[in-house]
């Protein structure tokens, strides 16, 4: 039928926090760099980023991934992702989502893979028990007990860090960081990014800080975090790159050796495991975790619809 565009897709979830990897029907984005084609994504079609993702087809939890050709044929994919509100430079869940889709095609074996991200090159390894270990960029603390004042709440301490995207963890707090309490957790670290944009508290070259981590104890591992994602939505998984800013504070602190596991679980009681590697001065973060493939889609996108590009609110 005229006036369709089909986009095809396969949904999974990694510890919980959904991934929507599109493999085919997506516009031609060009041969360039992941980053060249993410601008390329953002300029002509970020119409569809909406549409792939939010309500009525999608819900604002889910991080979408264009699964592309990879510049160098060694690569295994490239990848774009975005949700609700724009775009990620990395996605740790995501990454293992899209592994685990690769798996589920029949497009990949067991064993180490490359994928081209807009941040750089990451390694991703598909192991004999199903689980996936991301090697992450390089990660780093840019700032320590940097302090903010947050309107309503008042001084605020985190560390800034770098994990493949920007991040602000806060350990020190009056939050319960439990699902029962995620109104207030959404409410105070949603006022907290507020309040960093406004007094230009940023990362590294004036980089916009969009995600928040808080941390608390945790019964079943080293520490228990609430993400809050660019966007309102909450990282249901324990987030990659969350993980790889944590681990690259600890070990800043002298709290975390080389090749130590850190046990770090998520809001909903999911649980990956990190560690880091010192390469020539550099911290690379490794994660583990799987992913469960939970639908194959066909999205129709009908020009007679008002709503094909999503409800934006
Ligand atoms: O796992 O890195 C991650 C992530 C970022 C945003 C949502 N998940």
């Amino acid at each position: 039928m005229s006036g369709l565009l089909r986009i095809k897709a396969i949904d999974s979830h990694t510890g919980g926090e959904p991934t929507r990897v599109v493999i085919d029907g997506f516009p031609d984005l060009g041969s360039g760099s992941m980053a060249e084609r993410l601008e390329i994504f953002r300029r002509d079609h970020d119409n569809l980023r909406s549409g792939i993702v939010r309500e009525p087809r999608g819900h604002d939890a889910i991080v979408g991934t264009i699964l592309c050709a990879p510049v160098d044929p060694a690569s295994a994919a490239g990848v774009i992702f975005f949700n609700n509100v724009g775009y990620l430079g990395m996605c740790g869940h995501g990454t293992i989502g899209l592994i685990k889709t690769l798996e589920y095609l029949g497009r990949i074996e067991r064993g180490a893979h490359t994928i081209e991200t807009p941040v750089g090159r990451i390694s991703a390894d598909l192991e004999v028990d199903g689980n996936v270990t991301i090697k992450n960029v390089p990660s780093y603390r840019y700032a320590k007990d940097i302090s903010v004042d947050v309107e309503g709440i008042g001084l605020v301490v985190g560390d800034v860090a770098y994990g493949g995207n920007w991040f602000f963890l806060i350990n020190a707090h009056s939050q319960k960081v439990e699902l029962s309490n995620l109104e207030k957790l959404t409410d105070f670290t949603s006022a907290v990014r507020d309040a960093l944009t406004k007094n230009h508290i940023t990362g590294d070259g004036g980089a916009l800080i969009d995600h928040i981590e808080i941390f608390s104890p945790s019964e079943n591992a080293d520490s228990r975090n609430f993400v809050l994602c660019p966007g309102l939505e909450y990282d249901r998984s324990p987030c990659g790159t969350g993980t790889s800013a944590k681990l690259a504070c600890l070990y800043a602190d002298g709290k975390l050796k080389e090749g130590e596991i850190w046990r770090q679980e998520s809001i909903v009681g999911s649980v990956f495991e990190g560690w880091v590697n010192v390469k020539n001065g550099m911290i690379v973060p490794s994660i583990r975790g799987t992913a469960h493939i939970t639908a194959e889609l066909d999205l129709i996108l009908d020009e007679r619809d008002p709503f094909r590009f999503g409800i934006n609110k």
